[in-house]
């Protein structure tokens, strides 16, 4: 009886370990879904494997049939027959209609996972050779940088914290936050070269290109944490710029935003050349009223200032 509890401990325990999104030795498969979007990549995911085991299976059956029945052996004179209308319309018409099937579920999943109109919170992702930094635009507008913890086992295991030793490649020192059940609307762009943000367990891979604000969306639907790495081969250091995201409840996420506003750095907003097209007559007019004074800088800050 005594055992009983620890059983059923262990059963209650169990799942929670299991839920850890991360990569496992000899894993075969996906990671479990923790957003809509990937739900629907492994359904989508499904169909697909039915479709290409039913065409394999049809093809193999067809070749083994032709060499049984029309071997030399069984079938010494062979057939003159070079073409047969019927056979040729349905080669091409069954393929196309199969093509169909697959597009249509296809598309509606890229568009759904292209963006949502209802985000509850903005975060921004920006790579750099070789790290990501994050940006919570609409929540205070704080930025850090996430870097890996351990590049070696022996790394990992001295960088052990209160018996937990870090994952290898994988855990960073500073996590992205985000609370559970709400939309996140995710930015991708980088500062150097083509970076790639990748998190399995959310479906997501979107590449962060300079000059370029990408845009994708997750809502994480299991508090946890998550672990994703640049998926775009962007330097010498491209391995060790994972990405790890923990999802914690609302509460948490409050108390969490409350101490990263106060921690973090704000970002800052670049004083760029001023914007083309912007310049309204009584701009041009205050131009001209301080001609005497270089035109450049004041300007383009209060058009930064104004384009928030
Ligand atoms: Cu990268």
């Amino acid at each position: 009886m005594s055992g009983l509890p620890a059983v059923a401990a262990f059963i209650l325990a169990w799942p929670v370990a299991a839920l850890a999104d991360q990569p496992r030795p000899w894993e075969l498969g996906y990671q479990r879904a923790a957003s809509p979007v990937m739900e629907q990549v492994e359904s989508f995911h499904g169909l697909l494997l039915v479709i290409i085991t039913a065409i394999s299976v049809f093809v193999l059956a067809l070749l083994l049939y032709v060499m049984v029945r029309f071997r030399a052996g069984r079938n010494p004179t062979p057939s003159k027959t070079s073409h047969n209308t019927m056979i040729e319309v349905l080669w091409t018409v069954v393929p196309i209609m199969i093509l169909v099937v697959i597009a249509i579920p296809s598309f509606k999943l890229l568009y759904f996972a292209d963006r949502t109109s209802e985000a509850g919170l903005t975060v921004k992702a920006v790579g750099h050779q070789w790290y990501w930094s994050y940006e919570y635009p609409d929540s205070g507008n704080f930025t850090f940088d996430s870097r890996v913890v351990c590049r070696t086992a022996d790394e990992c295991t001295q960088a052990a914290k209160g018996g937990q030793t870090p994952l290898r490649l994988l855990d960073t020192d500073q996590r992205i936050v985000v609370p559970v059940n709400t939309n996140v609307r995710l930015l991708v762009t980088a500062v150097d070269v083509i970076h790639s943000w990748a998190m399995p367990a959310f479906g997501v891979k979107l590449d962060g290109v300079p000059g370029r604000l990408n845009e994708t969306w997750f809502r994480v639907e299991r508090e946890g944490v998550y672990y994703g790495q640049c998926s775009e081969l962007c330097g010498v250091d491209h391995g060790f710029m994972p990405i790890t995201v923990e999802a914690v409840s609302k509460e948490k996420f409050d108390a969490w935003l409350k101490m990263a506003q106060e921690k973090f750095d704000k970002v800052e907003t670049p004083a760029g050349p001023p914007v083309k097209g912007a310049e309204t007559p009584e701009k041009k007019a205050d131009a001209g009223a301080s001609a005497g004074k270089p035109a450049g800088n004041g300007n383009a800050v209060e058009l930064a200032g104004r384009a928030n």
